[in-house]
């Protein structure tokens, strides 16, 4: 095919061609490239269409409606908050939002709704699909949330794509929009402590590549182990979002550990470490009408610069939070697209529209604009279906175990997977217990998780507190815990309870400083000479960030895509459920190079479990044997 390509070419037919020929003309490889990247992403179709796709039970592809982009939105030009950014400076946005008269809004549709409700499996086609509209239907948003948190790992993880290229990909698309990204302190967009360079680094990076707003919170509010992000941030000219995350309850006396005077505090502490904005973030969706009343209040007394609120709608009263915080003056609130909102999502933005009519602080939106973008994620999340999460309304007992929107259906699986499915009550009753038992601390990514593996341990070994308390010694505890307890993940509130520390540390001495003041920095060079000769070509910035925060995850992304390329192409059916056989399926490779393809048949398994598929691509048949694992 080489050959004739070349045989083919006007200017070797012309008689012209030079023996530079085939260095200087590039399309000559274009056919051999363009085939392999067809086999590939065959081979891939071919395995989830025989073998499926990791969390996803069903056999048969259903049929899916494609979702639209809406065409008919009104547009307007206004001055947006990333106008301000670019023209006056974190500082000047940071006085901008302090002085509007309404409340303004992020929409977390592309980033927490999903991970809240869907495992964050929304991948990177599907967000860039309605980046655009969404951008240019809603410039009245102070900010996009599309990064961090989860997404990160999972779309490494599950989804075969690369984090850092949808970034690139949205930020092209949204020009005008704040792109903010969830970051988890000292703990990146990890599950653990890093070392003080790869935060920067990471920071600086995900700031050159596009994130405007960095949402920095830590898992037990311990505030030196945000100071390094806020100081970063600042450095890189974008706006340190600093974070107190909500727990507990502040209208119960008994509950006066994390109490008002507590938050405010940390606010000030916040501000005075050079916060452009604080955030509230009410993780689990813990925080009632009459509490953000209060705490908002109260807030808006204590510290000078704009005071951002983030709730979970798991009990069904976001909204009403909303409209008492909006009353107590909150500056900005996070909101989803209706129908990637409510339960253990975000309130949704056109209900919040409504519930504020005739509200002197009523967000600025085009409602219909809202309303017709809804609909292409009212198609899309049924892509997703086998991520939902079950939760289909409003469950009050979160105020009692506390758990954040985003771990429910995590630790439901984790649960699953080791057979305690059966179990769940129990094991958020052990939730409960086990935080006592912790001493009451912040739960959220990643001190959440310890809360979550010591309870399903507990339910696990059929153990109770007492017998923690009698023969804790005896055993083997999950790793998480003991490293929480050897003071990897920061300090808590009020620090450990010394005798279940003791117990559990079984004689190892606990750290009582900052984590990232004794873990030596990493030095980058050796990292990418050491990532080199493991993936066979030199890494760029961003793989060697990503490999230092993943291991191992970024090396078995870096094999898938040796071995099927570029997934990300796929439209989300066939990437979840593979071709049903007779269907056919165009794909956009890249701009104005799109491949067609077949599957005709598939062929019954032989002797060793091979199947042969028949596809047609491009006009021409490829035959591929697949092993059947099922
Ligand atoms: C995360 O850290 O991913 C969270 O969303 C915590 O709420
Ligand atoms: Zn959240």
């Amino acid at each position: 095919l080489f050959l004739f390509n070349v045989i083919n070419h006007p200017v070797f037919q012309s008689g012209q061609a030079k023996t530079t020929f085939i260095d200087t003309t590039p399309e000559l490889f274009e056919f051999p490239r363009l085939k392999d990247r067809g086999n590939k992403l065959l081979r891939y179709i071919g395995e989830v269409s025989i073998n499926g796709f990791p969390g996803i039970d069903m056999d048969k592809k259903p049929y899916f409606e494609e979702s639209k982009v809406p065409k008919h939105l009104e547009r307007q030009h206004i001055v947006t908050a990333k106008d301000i950014l670019e023209k006056e400076g974190a500082e000047g946005v940071s006085k901008w939002v302090y002085e509007q008269p309404k409340v303004l809004l992020t929409d977390t549709t592309f980033r927490d709704a999903h991970q809240s409700l869907l495992a964050t499996r929304v991948r990177t086609k599907d967000l860039v699909k309605i980046a655009e509209e969404t951008a240019q239907g809603m410039p009245e948003l102070f900010s996009s949330e599309m990064w961090g948190g989860a997404t990160f790992d999972v779309a490494y993880r599950f989804l075969n794509e690369n984090p850092w290229e949808r970034l690139r990909l949205i930020r092209q698309k949204m020009p005008h929009t704040l792109l903010q990204m969830l970051i988890r302190g000292s703990n990146g967009v990890g599950y653990q402590n890093y070392p003080d360079n790869v935060i920067e680094e990471f920071i600086k990076e995900a700031a050159h590549q596009g994130i405007d707003v960095f949402r920095i919170f830590d898992s037990l509010n311990w505030v030196p182990q945000m100071e390094k992000s806020i100081q970063v941030v600042r450095d890189t000219g974008k706006i340190a979002e600093a974070t107190m995350c909500y727990t507990g309850d502040i209208l119960d006396p008994m509950r006066q550990k994390y109490g008002v005077s507590y938050y405010k505090n940390m606010a000030k502490e916040l501000e005075q470490l050079g916060a452009h904005i604080i955030a509230i973030k009410d993780m689990a969706g813990l925080l009632k009408p009459q509490a953000a009343y209060q705490l908002v209040s109260e807030l808006k007394e204590t510290v000078d610069i704009p005071i951002h609120l983030h709730t979970h709608d798991t009990s069904g009263n976001g909204l009403l939070t909303y409209a008492e915080a909006t009353k107590a003056g909150v500056d900005i609130i996070d909101v989803a697209m209706s129908s990637m909102s409510s339960t253990t999502s975000q309130p949704s933005m056109s209900s919040l529209y409504y519930a504020l009519a005739n509200d002197e602080r009523m967000p600025e939106m085009t409602i219909k604009n809202v309303q017709q973008l809804n609909h292409y994620w009212e198609t899309t999340r049924t892509y997703y279906a086998p991520f939902e999460n079950g939760i289909k309304g409003p469950q009050t007992e979160v105020y009692s175990h506390e758990m954040p929107g985003g771990q429910y259906s995590n630790l439901k699986q984790q649960a699953k997977a080791v057979g305690l499915e059966d179990r769940w009550e129990d094991i958020k009753e052990m939730y409960i217990t086990v935080n006592q038992m912790f001493g009451d601390i912040i739960k959220v990514t990643p001190s959440s998780k310890v809360v979550g593996d010591m309870a399903l341990f507990m339910i696990q070994n059929d153990l109770t507190e007492e017998v923690i308390e009698q023969r804790g010694e005896t055993l083997n505890f999950p790793e998480s815990v003991v490293n929480f307890f050897l003071g990897n993940l920061g300090q808590p509130v009020g620090g450990f309870p010394e005798k279940l520390q003791r117990i559990i540390l079984k004689g190892q001495t606990p750290i009582t400083v900052r984590p990232g003041k004794l873990a030596p920095a990493v030095n980058f060079e050796t990292v990418k000479q050491e990532l080199a000769t493991k993936i066979g070509y030199t890494p760029s910035k961003e793989e060697v960030l990503s490999y230092l925060m993943y291991p191992q995850v970024f090396l078995d992304y870096a094999n898938m895509y040796n071995n099927y390329g570029d997934v990300t192409v796929l439209d989300t059916p066939t990437f979840f459920y593979g071709m049903r056989h007779g269907e056919t399926i165009r794909v956009e490779i890249e701009k104005g190079k799109t491949l067609n393809i077949q599957l005709e048949q598939v062929g019954e398994p032989n002797l060793e479990g091979n199947r042969t598929l028949y596809f047609i691509l491009n006009g021409q048949r490829r035959d591929l044997v697949i092993k059947d694992t099922s």
